[in-house]
């Protein structure tokens, strides 16, 4: 992987904040863009731009075929049986939103269970506990072990037989953990219950093959993985998504109106009311394009590589404590002493180094770490050691701005 040739491919690194250049270590936050994902959208505003599935004009045809080709493009990158189970969204929140909101609501009833775990981000727990308080159905949470992994055999005595859904983040966006959803998935199986997979910190760093997994649901964001914001993804096996009703009515979603009832178009466009994020699936289109052609499994190694480095970097720190397993994803979430982490980001980012601070929308993991928060380093595909390095040298410079805390 020619790391600096795709550097350069990110036109925003290429400055200085602050007096010094760019380290960007916020990728779990959202992603930065290539040139070719911001001239596909630039392009297709200038050239496209028209609505879709409407109509036989020239422009509003080139843009129905961009945008059900994103969609092509997105079944081949996570190997869906049929572009009938990708549904365009806003991202990962909305993708869970509509599981809790139609499935869960639909089939769940007071005597059934949900099966979650306190390390995920507040898009995967919320939707939960509201549709647990509709239902009646029970939330249940699978415990974690000390070092932020799960115990399949915590999962194993936590899903039962009245459990009905296992949601489950297949990353952790705070400590890196990567959870084993095959094996997840079996147990859920076993136990007649669907697996709702969070992908939002899987989809853009991992290769994800939701057969070879056999979830149920994988729910990821666009601007994530170099595409815009705004675009999102959620798939679903065909079997559910045809039960389910949609969740937003009105516009391109439907077959036809009468006065008093309406019926559904077919899949996937039921689940997708109103004009579409067209110029976001073709960003994510061309982020698709712009991923497969480095390899993601390529990529997957890149952020192991500069995570061990990190690793060994940040030991030397005295009072550094970093939180979460051995084994992680690129994400490296710590505290400094007791300098309160949004002081650590104030400071790092006076020396151009970009990190989040904060409770991560993981306030159920942050009371399980016993802290209010933390900060967070995170990388993707165009950091370098040279940004490890950086970090390294921010954070002893923190240390010693604060020197009296020591
Ligand atoms: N799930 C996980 C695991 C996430 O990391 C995030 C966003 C979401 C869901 C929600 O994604 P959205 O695109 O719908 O907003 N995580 C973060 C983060 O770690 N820092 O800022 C956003």
């Amino acid at each position: 992987m020619d790391i600096l040739s795709i550097k350069n491919s990110f036109p925003i690194l290429d400055q200085e904040v602050n007096g010094s250049p760019l380290v960007y270590l916020d990728s779990a936050a959202s992603s930065q863009k290539p040139i070719s994902v911001i001239e596909a959208v630039d392009s297709y505003y200038r050239t496209v731009n028209s609505n879709v599935h409407r109509g036989v004009h020239t422009l509003g045809t080139r843009a129905t075929d961009l945008y059900e080709g994103a969609r092509e493009k997105v079944r081949r990158f996570i190997n869906a049986d049929s572009t009938a189970e990708i549904i365009f969204n806003r991202g990962t929140t909305a993708g869970l939103n509509i599981v809790a909101s139609s499935y869960a609501c639909q089939n769940l009833t007071e005597n059934d269970e949900i099966v979650i775990t306190p390390m995920e981000h507040h898009s995967n727990i919320i939707p939960w506990q509201q549709a647990a308080k509709i239902t009646g159905a029970t939330l249940k949470y699978i415990p974690l072990q000390e070092d932020g992994t799960l115990s399949l055999d915590d999962v194993r005595s936590t899903i039962t037989k009245n459990t009905k859904i296992v949601a489950v983040a297949h990353v952790s966006n705070v400590l890196g953990t990567v959870n084993p959803i095959k094996e997840i998935a079996e147990i859920a199986h076993e136990n007649g219950a669907v697996i709702v997979v969070d992908g939002a910190q899987g989809a853009p760093h991992t290769t994800v093959d939701v057969k070879a997994l056999d979830c149920d649901f994988y729910a990821f964001s666009g601007h994530k993985m170099c595409a815009p914001t705004g675009i999102g993804v959620l798939y679903g096996k065909r079997k559910y998504l045809e039960i389910m009703e949609p969740v937003e009515f009105g516009g391109e979603m439907i077959d036809f109106v009468n006065l008093y009832d309406s019926t559904w178009k077919e899949l996937p466009w039921k689940f997708e009311g109103g004009t579409p994020i067209i110029a976001g699936a073709v960003g994510l289109g061309a982020a698709i394009d712009f991923l497969t052609e480095i390899g993601m499994d390529n990529i997957y190694q890149h952020e192991q590589e500069l995570v061990a480095y990190a690793m060994e970097k940040l030991k030397t720190i005295d009072d550094l404590i970093i939180y979460g397993p051995k084994q992680r994803a690129g994400v490296i979430t710590f505290n400094l002493g007791d300098v309160h982490p949004h002081d650590v980001a104030t400071v790092l980012d006076s020396q151009g180094i970009a990190v989040r601070a904060g409770h991560h929308c993981a306030q159920p993991l942050m009371k399980w770490l016993e802290v209010t928060a933390t900060a967070r380093a995170s990388f993707y595909l165009y950091n370098t050691k040279e940004d490890v390095d950086r970090l390294v040298e921010g954070l002893i410079k923190t240390k010693e701005y604060f020197g009296d805390v020591f």
